[in-house]
């Protein structure tokens, strides 16, 4: 089997300080970077977001970070204003090594937000990460990064149902946990066939 790793969005605005941050998530780093030599192919995803987008609550208005709202393809929680492209926030964590294979962006599209690395919100725009990795042979992949029940789950999930052979790291990803949004991922998850080690 040929092994990549997906590290998921390991970017300022996700670690302490920044503007979506989840606790402990700079923990993740020193692991993250110490993991990559053991893999055939390291791929790093950016979330990368223009400014005004439909996601950020403050596009939305009288509507606040973290309420619901529906988008034409389905519910969306909004967030606030978070990795903005070219922005400090957007930018890796400093101490992430950065030496991959491939960084895929997502969420560049102003009237969509994209959770999984493979498809947007709409779970049907694909992103073309199915065809690097077919093209490449990689059949199994490794998951860590943040947030476990955002980003991690629905690339995790998404990926089980094209077909590869997925494992989350779970002690090498952070989550935002809202609602029981964490124990709802790793049930998703855990019955979409993902390993959780
Ligand atoms: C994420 C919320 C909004 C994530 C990205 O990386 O999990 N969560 N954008
Ligand atoms: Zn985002």
């Amino acid at each position: 089997m040929t092994h990549a790793l997906i590290v998921i969005d390991v970017q300022n605005d996700f670690c302490p300080g920044g503007a979506l941050a989840v606790t402990g998530g700079d923990e993740i780093v020193a692991p993250i970077n110490a993991m990559m030599d053991e893999f055939d192919a390291v791929i790093l995803t950016q979330d990368w977001h223009p400014a005004g987008h439909s996601s950020f609550a403050n596009s939305h208005l009288g509507k606040a970070p973290f309420e619901m709202t529906e988008m034409p393809y389905g519910p969306q929680v909004l967030w606030p204003d978070h990795c903005i492209q070219g922005s400090h926030g957007a930018a890796f964590h400093p101490d992430l090594r950065t030496d991959a294979d491939l960084i895929l962006r997502k969420g560049f599209r102003p009237a969509i937000d994209s959770y999984s690395a493979f498809f947007e919100n709409d779970h049907k725009t694909p992103t073309g990460l199915k065809g690097y990795l077919d093209t490449r042979g990689i059949d199994r992949l490794t998951l860590v990064g943040l947030a476990t029940d955002f980003c991690v789950h629905y690339s995790a999930v998404d990926a089980t149902k094209l077909g590869f052979d997925v494992t989350v790291q779970t002690k090498v990803c952070r989550a935002i946990d809202m609602d029981g949004s964490l124990q709802a991922a790793e049930n998703a998850m855990r019955a979409s066939g993902v390993v959780l080690a």
